[in-house]
C-alpha cells in the first residue's frame, strides 16, 4: 500500500506537466498547426521537414541501440571481458556522412526561406502598406495608402500581400498572429521592422503580443480580420466618413471635451488613445473584451460598459483614465457606451 502512493507521488509532477501541456491545445485559433495563409505554411513546411528527419534520426538510433543492446547482452555463462573494438574506418564515415547529408538537406530550405521572410516587400506596387505601432497595452493600425487609421482590429483584404512597418511608442512587445506568421519585434531604440503575409480565406484570426511588456501583456490581444476586396474598400470608405457623434448635444460636448482630447473617431479628435471609428461592429473591447460572434462573446455595449466603469479593472495599468475620475456621471457613462455601440460601420 504504501509504496503504490509513493510512485503514485512520484507520478503527479508527470501528470501536472501534461495537463500543462494539454491546456495549450484549447485555442486553436491561436495555433501554428493550422496555418490560414502562405507564410504560415511555408513555416509550417519547415517544422514538419525538421521534425520528421530528427523522428526519423531517433526511430533509427533507437531501433540499433535495441537491438545491440539485446543481441550483445551479457548471457549464461559468458564472465570474460568481451572483445574489444577500437575504432572502425567504415561506421565512422558512415556516422559522419549521413548527419552532414541530413543537416544539409535541413538547412538549405531553411535558410532560403528565412531570408524569404526577411525580404522587404513594404514598397511592392500591389502591397497593402500598414504601420503598426505597439502601445502599452494596444495595437495602433495606419494604412498610408488609405489615410485610414485603426486600433485592435486589423482589416485586410484576402489575397493580397499585407506589407508590414513595425514601430513601439514605448517598450519592447511583439506582433504574432500564430496562423498568418511567425513573430516580429517592435523595438524601443528606433529600429523600424519590415515583414509581410498575407491571408487566403475570409475569417477573424487571433493575434497576441507576444513579448512580455507589463502588467497586462497578458491582455495585449488583436484581431486580423480577412475580408474580399469589395469589403475591404467599403471598409475604408466608411472610415473616411465624417465623424459620427453622440445625437445628444450634451453628451456629444462631453464626448468631445473628454474623450476625443485621445481619441479619434472619423474626422475628429486626438491620436494619443485608440480611434474609436466604427468600435460597435468590432469583434472586441480593448483587444481583450470579445463582443458577439466570437466564442464566448458578450454584447458590444456590456463590454463597452465594462471597460468604461473601470478600465483597470480590465487591463492593469494601461494608459486610459478612469471616465469617472474625468467626472462623468453613470448615466452619461451609458449614454457614451450606447453611442459607441452604435457606431457600426458597413462593409
Ligand atoms: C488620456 C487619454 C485618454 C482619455 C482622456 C480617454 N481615453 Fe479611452 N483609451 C485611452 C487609451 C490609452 C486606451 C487603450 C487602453 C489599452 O487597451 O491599453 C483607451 C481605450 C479605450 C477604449 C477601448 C478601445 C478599443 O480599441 O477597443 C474605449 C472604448 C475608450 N477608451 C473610450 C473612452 C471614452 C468614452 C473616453 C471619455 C470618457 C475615453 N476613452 C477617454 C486613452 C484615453
Ligand atoms: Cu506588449
Amino acid at each position: 500500500m504504501m509504496k503504490r502512493w509513493q510512485a503514485v507521488k512520484r507520478l503527479l509532477p508527470l501528470l501536472a506537466v501534461f495537463s500543462l501541456l494539454l491546456a495549450g491545445c484549447g485555442r486553436e485559433d491561436l495555433s501554428v498547426l493550422r496555418p490560414q495563409g502562405p507564410v504560415a505554411q511555408e513555416q509550417l513546411g519547415l517544422m514538419k521537414l525538421a521534425i520528421s528527419i530528427m523522428i526519423v534520426v531517433l526511430v533509427i538510433v533507437f531501433a540499433i541501440a535495441a537491438y545491440v543492446l539485446v543481441k550483445f547482452r551479457r548471457r549464461k555463462g559468458q564472465n570474460g571481458v568481451p572483445e574489444q573494438v577500437e575504432g572502425n574506418f567504415k561506421l565512422e564515415i558512415i556516422w559522419t556522412v549521413i548527419p552532414l547529408v541530413l543537416v544539409i538537406i535541413l538547412a538549405v530550405p531553411t535558410v532560403q526561406q528565412i531570408f524569404a521572410f526577411g525580404d522587404d516587400h513594404y514598397n511592392d506596387k500591389d502591397a497593402v502598406q500598414v504601420k503598426v505601432t505597439s502601445h502599452q497595452y494596444w495595437w495602433e493600425f495606419e494604412y498610408p495608402q488609405y489615410g485610414v487609421k485603426t486600433a485592435q482590429t486589423l482589416v485586410i483584404p484576402t489575397g493580397k500581400k499585407i506589407a508590414f512597418e513595425l514601430k513601439t511608442a514605448d517598450v519592447l512587445h511583439s506582433f504574432w498572429v500564430p496562423s498568418l506568421s511567425g513573430k516580429m519585434d517592435t523595438n524601443p531604440d528606433g529600429t523600424i521592422n519590415r515583414f509581410s503575409f498575407s491571408a487566403d480565406k475570409e475569417g477573424v484570426y487571433r493575434g497576441k503580443c507576444a513579448e512580455l511588456c507589463g502588467p497586462s501583456h497578458g491582455f495585449m490581444e488583436f484581431k486580423v480580420k480577412a475580408v474580399n476586396g469589395d469589403s475591404f474598400n467599403n471598409w475604408v470608405t466608411a472610415m473616411k466618413a465624417p465623424a459620427v457623434l453622440p445625437e445628444d448635444p450634451a453628451l456629444a460636448e462631453t464626448f468631445k471635451k473628454q474623450c476625443l482630447s485621445c481619441h479619434a473617431v472619423g474626422d475628429q479628435g486626438g491620436p494619443v488613445g485608440p480611434n474609436l471609428t466604427g468600435i460597435g461592429s468590432r469583434e472586441s473591447v480593448a483587444g481583450i473584451l470579445l463582443n458577439e460572434g466570437q466564442d464566448g462573446g458578450k454584447p458590444v455595449k456590456e463590454n463597452l460598459k465594462e471597460w468604461l466603469m473601470d478600465p483597470q479593472a480590465v487591463k492593469p495599468g494601461n494608459k486610459m483614465p478612469n471616465p469617472k475620475d474625468l467626472g462623468l456621471t453613470d448615466e452619461q457613462i451609458d449614454g457614451i457606451a450606447d453611442y459607441l455601440a452604435n457606431y457600426k460601420l458597413n462593409y
